[in-house]
């Protein structure tokens, strides 16, 4: 029993800890770059971990990265970080004081799984391509000795075509691509500079598959002043590519980089990005999201409009994060950091003026009665707040007095009705007196 007992607690331990929903969706530390991939019907994110630079880091204002952790989710909303894979005083050939592990990409062949990065090389200049091997998604990953031999750039991806043919793409001022061996360590062909891609403007971080036939080239590209993602078809990996449109607008938060990856999880489509929400003084500490994303009978990608709320369906009797909303009323509702010091407390959504609202979709309430909302909330001079169903004016849950108070603070109420299955949740405000809300739960208890 007490071996029992012991092995449950290291199980718990090394299966790593559970992150959270919504858009970011990791929502502890900074992600950026991410390459998601599907392994053994799971959804896996490989980004890259931004940390901000100690004062002793003589480039404050740059990217600040010394490391790698995949994570891991069957839900997309649900997500455990399975902690560090690869880290840079771990691997003979990178400099290990240059924290420059910047955008990677992961890929499974024979039933190896393949994590490719670059970084800074230890002797010499300017950044390597690495490849570190496992025999699970998780690791442990064993890196090689070398960088690929014939390789100087960043942000590689690869693709292994219906042929059984792998290519590495990856960017140093353009795209170029090259043939990759079998062993998926060495290159097959010399790499040459991807044509027909924008020339003006840094074009960076390829995302490469094929889909019904097509190939699409996607990658981040400097058109104004920030990167957008845009994209290029064509019939073949080595191409010729033709630019076809944008997959998502430069971002309003002034981002400069964005970084992504496409990927059919269930039938859905989804765009994995980054933006730098959590740290909106500093666009070097970026943060992952998810969106939907669709094709066009044709095969062009209609454009991603970013939200707050992400994917995925949230179950009622979590802390709903109201402020990653999906849609507000058109006035009386802001949106604030709650620490502007510690980002991952998240934020929270001020509703004021009567009927101000602000909605959540896709909850799942279940089939089992719940019978108490709770909400974390403040208010300075009390005010009421209703939780309804589908619209603003939809089945009234409950209502919920909001005492006078500046700090955040747990109310509970009784629902007056039970709904069950998957609605949009919506808070309105009754009166006119500011409610701040940071989360609303759903309870089996009654009160
Ligand atoms: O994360 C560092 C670099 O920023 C990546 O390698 C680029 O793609 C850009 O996102």
């Amino acid at each position: 029993m007490r071996y029992l007992k012991l092995s449950i607690a290291i199980t718990a331990m090394v299966a790593g800890t559970l992150a959270y929903s919504q858009n970011p969706v990791i929502r502890d530390q900074f992600t950026a770059d991410p390459t998601a991939r599907v392994f053994n019907g799971k959804m896996y994110l490989f980004p890259s971990h931004d940390i901000p630079a100690p004062e002793s880091f003589p480039r404050k204002d740059w990217f600040f990265m010394a490391d790698y952790h995949v994570f891991s989710s069957s839900n997309l909303t649900d997500w455990t970080d399975h902690g560090i894979i690869v880290s840079q005083d771990k691997v003979d050939w990178v400099n290990p004081t240059s924290f420059s592990m910047w955008a990677p990409d992961c890929i499974e062949r024979n039933g190896k799984y393949y994590f490719y990065f670059p970084a800074n090389v230890k002797t010499g200049r300017g950044f390597g391509i690495g490849v570190a091997i496992a025999d699970n998604p998780e690791g442990p990953y064993t890196p090689q000795p070398e960088p690929i031999a014939g390789v100087r750039g960043i942000d590689p991806t690869v693709f292994i075509d219906k042929d059984g043919q792998a290519y590495i793409y990856y960017s140093m001022g353009r795209i170029f691509v090259a043939k990759l061996k079998e062993n998926m360590t060495e290159l097959a062909s010399d790499p040459v500079v991807v044509g027909d891609l924008p020339t003006k403007g840094l074009v960076e971080g390829p995302f490469f598959f094929e889909r019904n036939g097509i190939y699409y080239m996607t990658y981040p590209h400097v058109e104004n002043t920030v990167e957008r993602l845009e994209y290029a078809m064509g019939d073949n990996p080595l191409g010729p590519f033709k630019v076809t449109g944008v997959i998502m607008d430069e971002t309003p938060m002034g981002t400069w980089t964005n970084h992504h990856s496409l990927v059919q999880y269930n039938d859905q489509w989804y765009l994995f990005y980054h933006n730098s929400a959590y740290s909106p003084k500093f666009d070097k500490n970026r943060s992952v999201c998810i969106d939907s994303l669709f094709f066009n009978e044709d095969g062009t990608i209609r454009k991603v409009i970013p939200t707050n709320r992400g994917v995925g369906i949230t179950s009622a009797q979590t802390t709903i994060e109201i402020d990653r909303f999906s849609q507000v009323s058109p006035a009386g509702v802001t949106v604030a950091l709650i620490d502007t010091i510690n980002p991952f407390r998240g934020w929270t959504a001020q509703l004021s003026g009567p009927g101000s609202w602000i909605s959540y979709n896709a909850v799942d309430f279940g089939n089992k009665k719940l019978k108490s909302v709770r909400v974390n909330a403040s208010s300075v001079t009390g005010g009421i707040i209703q939780i309804r169903l589908d619209n603003p004016a939809g089945l009234l849950l409950a209502e919920i007095e909001i005492p006078g108070n500046t700090a955040l603070s747990n109310v509970d109420a009784k629902l007056k009705k039970y709904s069950k299955g998957t609605h949009n949740l919506f808070v309105v405000l009754k009166d006119g007196n500011p409610v701040n809300i940071d989360w609303v739960q759903f309870r089996k208890k009654s009160k």
